[in-house]
C-alpha cells in the first residue's frame, strides 16, 4: 500500500480516536477494521480502480470505516446526505455511476427499490467486513478519492471529484495553520457529506492523532454539558450554529449559561465558516465566551482557501488571507487581475488542494476554469491585507445554515406540483439561517395552495433544509424585456 497516497489515520496508537453512540474506539481498532473493510470490498479483485461506492451512514464508526475503507481499496467514496429524498438519491447514484451502496440494515427497506432499479448492490458495513479479501493495492495520489455533490447554477447538483493528493493538501495546510495536535478533542455534529465535516473536522483530527466525538446531530444539551466538562479543545461550526448557541444560552439561567461560556473560554480554538459570520455574531460570541472566532472561507471544489490567522489579528467580517499552498487572485469582470486594495473582484484560486473535475461533466469543468484559475463566483475585496467577501455573482445560489442551495433546483421541483405554473426562488436575509429560501409562485387557474400543504408535498421530494421557509403567490412573475424573471425585484 502506498502510505502517501491516501489520507492517513495515525497508526500504532492505542489512544481513543473516536467516540460514537455505541462506544469508543482506539486508533489501532479503527485502522484494523478499515483494512478488513477495504479487503472485503476488493474481494477477489486487486483494486477497486475508482469504482464509485456510495454510503448513507450517520456519524459513527461505520461511517469512518466506509470512508477510509473505500479510500484504501482504491475506490471513489461517495458519501451521501442521510436526509436525502429518494429523488435526490436517484440523481446522486445515477450521476456518479455508483455500483455499490453501503447503508445500515434498518434503511435497506426504503433503499432497496431504488437500488435494484439502478442495479446498485445494497450492503451493510457488516456484509463487507465478513467478505474474505487479501492484499490492499498500491496507487498514485493522483487517483480520484471522493465525489461530493454541490448545488450550483445548474438545475441538478454536480459531483465534485477530489483526488487523494488534493485531500492531502487540504488537510496538511490546516494542520499547520490551525495548530492541530494529538491532544485535541473535537465534537463533530456537522453533516458528513461536505468538506466542513469530512476534511476540516474528521480528517484533520484523525491525521493528527486527536479524538473526535461523533454526534448524530446538533444537540445543544449534549454539546453544552460536554463543554462544561472541558471535553473539547477545538470547536468548528457554521455561523447558524453560533446563532443557535447564543439563543440557547439566552434561554438558560445565568449560572448555567456562565458555566457553558466558561467552558468555551477554556478551549484553544473556535472556528466559523461555510457562510459569512455576521459581525454582531462574532462580537456577541467574544462577549460571552472571550473566544475570537477564527473565520475562514472554503468551497467544495477547493477545500479551505482563505483563513484568518491562528496567531495575529482575527478581523470580524473578514475571511483573512490565502492559506499556505493556495494562490488567490481577484479578477474584474474583464478578467483583468485586480491589483489594488478596496477594488472588488471575483476570487479565483490555484493550488494542489483544487478538485480535479465535475464528474462526467467536462463542459461544467471547462466553464469553471479560466486561464488555469478556478473561478469561485464569490466577489471579494482586500482591505488592509484581509479579504472580505461581498457576495456572489449568481443570485441563484443560496447559503442557508451553511448549506449551498440552488434556486434552480428548488424551482425545478416546485414546477412539478400540479397547481404551480411559475416559480422563482431567492434567498432572503435571515438572522438564523443567513439566507432563507423564499418562493414566489403563480398558480394554475382554479387551483389553491397553502404553505403547510406545499411543505408536506416538498418533504418527499427534497431534503428538508431546501424547503422554502416562505411563499408568496403572485399573479405573474416580474420579467424584463427579454422575458427573464427579474429576481432582484422580488419582495416578500
Ligand atoms: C435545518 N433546517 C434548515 C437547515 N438545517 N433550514 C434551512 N437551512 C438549513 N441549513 C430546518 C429543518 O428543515 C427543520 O425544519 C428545522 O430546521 C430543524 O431541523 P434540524 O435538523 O433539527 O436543525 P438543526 O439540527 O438545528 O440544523 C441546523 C444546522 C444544519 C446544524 C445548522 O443546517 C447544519 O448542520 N448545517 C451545516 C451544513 C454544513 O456543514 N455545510 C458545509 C457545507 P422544520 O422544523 O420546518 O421541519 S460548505 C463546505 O463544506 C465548504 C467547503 C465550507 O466552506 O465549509
Ligand atoms: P459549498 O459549495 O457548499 O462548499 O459552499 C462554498 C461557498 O460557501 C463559497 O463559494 C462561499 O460562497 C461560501 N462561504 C464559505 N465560507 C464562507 C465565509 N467564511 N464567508 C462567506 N461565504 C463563505
Amino acid at each position: 500500500m502506498n502510505e502517501q497516497a491516501f489520507p492517513s489515520i495515525t497508526q500504532g496508537n492505542n489512544k481513543v480516536a473516536l467516540y460514537d453512540a455505541s462506544g469508543s474506539y482506539t486508533y489501532d481498532q479503527i485502522n484494523s477494521r478499515i483494512d478488513i473493510f477495504a479487503k472485503g470490498l476488493i474481494g477477489v479483485e486487486q483494486d477497486l480502480r475508482e469504482e464509485r461506492v456510495a454510503f448513507l451512514i450517520g456519524a459513527s464508526l461505520d461511517y469512518v470505516t466506509a470512508l477510509h475503507g473505500v479510500w484504501r481499496a482504491g475506490g471513489i467514496a461517495v458519501p451521501l446526505n442521510v436526509s436525502s429524498s429518494t429523488i435526490e438519491l436517484d440523481h446522486y447514484l445515477r450521476n456518479a455511476g455508483v455500483t455499490r451502496m453501503v447503508a445500515p440494515a434498518e434503511n435497506h427497506g426504503k433503499l432497496s427499490k431504488l437500488c435494484s432499479k439502478l442495479n446498485v448492490s445494497l450492503l451493510t458495513v457488516d456484509d463487507v467486513l465478513s467478505q474474505p479479501g487479501s492484499a490492499l493495492p498500491n496507487f498514485s495520489s493522483k487517483r480520484s478519492a471522493m465525489i461530493l455533490f454541490t448545488s450550483g447554477t445548474t438545475n441538478k447538483p454536480k459531483g465534485v471529484v477530489i483526488t487523494h493528493k488534493a485531500i492531502r493538501a487540504q488537510i496538511l495546510t490546516l494542520l499547520d495553520a490551525w495548530r492541530w495536535s494529538d491532544k485535541d478533542v473535537i465534537p463533530l455534529f456537522l453533516p458528513l457529506h461536505h468538506i466542513h465535516g469530512i476534511i476540516n473536522v474528521l480528517s484533520c483530527a484523525l491525521w493528527s492523532g486527536a479524538t473526535v466525538h461523533l454526534l448524530p446531530k446538533l444537540d445543544m444539551n449534549t454539546i453544552c454539558s460536554k463543554v462544561i466538562e472541558d471535553s473539547y479543545s477545538v470547536f468548528m461550526a457554521v455561523p447558524t450554529i453560533y446563532v443557535k448557541l447564543i439563543d440557547h444560552l439566552a434561554a438558560l439561567n445565568s449560572s448555567q449559561a456562565q458555566a457553558i461560556c466558561d467552558g468555551f473560554r477554556r478551549m484553544r480554538l473556535n472556528v466559523s465558516g461555510s457562510a459569512a459570520c455576521p459581525v454582531n455574531v462574532f462580537d456577541k460570541w467574544q462577549g460571552l465566551t472571550g473566544q475570537i472566532l477564527l473565520e475562514r472561507y472554503g468551497m467544495t471544489e477547493v477545500g479551505m482557501g482563505i483563513s484568518n490567522p491562528y496567531e495575529g489579528k482575527r478581523r470580524a467580517g473578514y475571511v483573512g488571507q490565502p492559506l499556505p499552498g493556495v494562490t488567490v487572485q481577484l479578477f474584474d469582470e474583464e478578467d483583468n487581475r485586480v491589483t489594488h486594495e478596496s477594488v472588488p473582484g471575483e476570487i479565483r484560486m490555484q493550488g494542489d488542494n483544487l478538485f480535479k473535475e465535475y464528474w462526467n461533466n467536462p463542459r461544467a469543468t471547462e466553464e469553471a476554469f479560466k486561464d488555469g484559475w478556478f473561478c469561485s463566483g464569490d466577489i471579494a475585496v482586500i482591505e488592509d491585507g484581509y479579504l472580505r467577501i461581498m457576495g456572489r455573482s449568481s443570485i441563484d445560489i443560496i447559503k442557508s445554515g451553511g448549506y449551498k442551495l440552488s434556486a434552480l433546483e428548488i424551482e425545478g421541483v416546485l414546477l412539478t406540483h400540479e397547481a404551480i405554473s411559475e416559480a422563482a426562488v431567492i434567498g432572503v436575509a435571515d438572522d438564523t439561517w443567513g439566507e432563507a429560501v423564499a418562493a414566489f409562485l403563480c398558480l394554475r387557474p382554479g387551483t389553491q395552495l397553502d404553505y403547510s400543504e406545499l411543505k408536506d408535498w416538498c418533504s418527499n421530494r427534497m431534503s428538508a433544509y431546501k424547503i422554502p421557509k416562505q411563499i408568496k403567490i403572485l399573479d405573474s412573475l416580474p420579467r424584463n424585456a427579454m422575458g427573464k424573471v427579474t429576481k432582484p425585484s422580488l419582495k416578500l
